[in-house]
């Protein structure tokens, strides 16, 4: 198997890479990341010092980052299912795709992170102004999403392997009111997409890692 994939099933950004892979049914070895193997660990730290996850290993190529692990994949591991477009919509793929990143995943990272940290060390404004951005956000999306099924044109693509693990655990963290019902209506379609439900239950049993507790729904 040619394709090693470093990450964990609990992590919203490898989630987003493993949509990419369910889609296709890409073969994959999956090289689980737990503080029970250091050796896996050190592997993964040695490859890529910054130790962000996930990170894909194709016959000594080394591929960081989600978006650009589903770019790779596109060109060099196609499938019947294309994640990124032709021009011109595979511009607003990849905006779509930032927005999820920046304006949803980076604020409700914040929220997550910030509940880690000892009470002497927390971020009240931080985490204040990250709840504010989820909020614009919701917004934002809850317009764009009146009309659409997908995130972008009529496929499921690379803005919806985003979508969907920062949705997901963003309504977790600071939860999607339901004056924003079809932010709400879009992420019940992405937790029921084939490739993300598949992410969600191989997830569930890690759970109880989430900071602020997990709720008991998906
Ligand atoms: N920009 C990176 C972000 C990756 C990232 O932050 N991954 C998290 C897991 S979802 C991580 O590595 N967390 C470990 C840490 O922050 O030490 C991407 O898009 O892949």
């Amino acid at each position: 198997m040619s394709l090693m994939f470093f990450g964990h099933p609990f992590a919203s950004y490898c989630q987003k890479a493993l949509i990419a892979l369910y889609e296709n049914g890409t073969p994959f070895a999956f090289r689980i990341l737990d503080k029970s193997d250091p050796s896996t660990f050190n592997e993964f730290a040695a490859l890529w010092p910054l130790k962000r996850f996930p990170l894909l290993v194709d016959e000594g190529h080394v591929i960081a980052e989600a978006t650009i692990i589903i770019e790779y994949l596109g060109l060099r591991h196609p499938g019947p299912v294309r994640l990124i477009p032709d021009d011109p919509e595979a511009l607003e793929v990849r905006f779509v795709d930032r927005f999820f990143d920046n304006y949803i995943q980076t604020p409700q990272s914040k929220i997550v992170t910030d509940a880690l940290r000892n009470a002497r060390e927390r971020d009240v404004k931080g985490v204040a102004d990250a709840r504010a951005m989820l909020d614009t956000a919701y917004g934002w999306l809850e317009k764009r999403m009146a009309n659409r099924t997908w995130a972008v044109g009529d496929r499921f693509s690379l803005a919806d392997c985003s979508a969907a693990p920062a949705l997901f655990y963003a309504d977790w963290s600071h939860p999607i009111a339901e004056s924003f019902p079809n932010v709400r209506a879009y992420r019940r379609r992405l937790n029921a997409r084939a490739s993300f439900a598949r992410a969600i239950e191989e997830a569930r049993p890690y759970r109880s890692f989430f900071p602020l507790g997990a709720p008991d729904r998906d």
